[in-house]
């Protein structure tokens, strides 16, 4: 059995970042499932926040390291990990890889987040329509915006035919908007990124109706 443990859940997009990062730098690792929904969230408890006072997913403990931030740890599996870099070396294209990394994971994924739609709901009296509204805008906002600059910058992938970090975050993305039927026909780059991605072993591999605690 590896030495490498992956806290995760099959539907959460930043525990399948870090999925896709170990399997492209073929890496082994045994998952444990937090449930993030049942019995008000495994992501609650006293046990998991020993881990991640966060409480979120994913960590993973790596040897006697244990990390939380899935861009700090593909980040550490570069350093640690040097095969199939996902962060280029070049300083333009590093700087551009980062940019667009975070303009996914950053701005766009937080707003949409679970607890921030619990929040939403349960807090705030948001009706289920307009949680969607909530929802659909941001992942509009983000994806106009990432359209118009993977037009400059993509290959095969987002950034030329190389696979990057970008990759790596809009993958995830991409499934948890038509999870909730974003209209996806504006993004054509988008889509035709994310199909050549998909097409990717480690990619395959990676999705969460793959993983050992999906639920059908
Ligand atoms: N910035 C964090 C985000 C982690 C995150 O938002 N995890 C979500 C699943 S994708 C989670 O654990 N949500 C639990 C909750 O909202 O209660 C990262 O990139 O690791």
């Amino acid at each position: 059995m590896p030495d490498r443990i992956l806290y995760g859940y099959w539907r959460s997009s930043a525990a399948y970042r870090v999925r896709i990062a170990l399997n492209l730098k073929g890496l082994e690792y045994q998952q444990r499932s937090i449930h993030l929904v049942k019995a008000g969230g495994e992501q609650h408890t006293a046990a998991f926040q020993q881990l991640n006072p966060n409480q979120l997913v994913p960590v993973l403990v790596d040897g006697d390291m244990t990390l939380n931030q899935s861009l700090a740890i593909i980040d550490y599996l570069d350093e640690t990990y040097p095969q199939q870099l996902l962060t280029p070396t070049d300083r333009e294209q590093r700087y551009l890889v980062k940019a667009l990394a975070q303009d996914i994971a950053i701005d766009i994924h937080p707003l949409n987040n679970l607890r921030v739609l619990q929040y939403l709901s349960n807090s705030l009296d948001v009706a289920d329509t307009d949680k969607m509204r909530w929802y659909a805008h941001w992942i509009e906002h983000g994806f106009s915006a990432l359209e118009q600059r993977l037009s400059q910058t993509h290959g095969r992938y987002c950034v030329g035919d190389q696979v990057s970090l970008v990759d790596v975050c809009l993958v995830p993305q991409v499934y948890n908007a038509k999870r909730f039927n974003v209209d996806m026909s504006p993004y054509p780059i988008i889509e035709s990124v994310t199909a050549s991605l998909n097409h990717l072993d480690a990619f395959q591999q990676a999705m969460p109706e793959k993983q050992p605690d999906a639920e059908r």
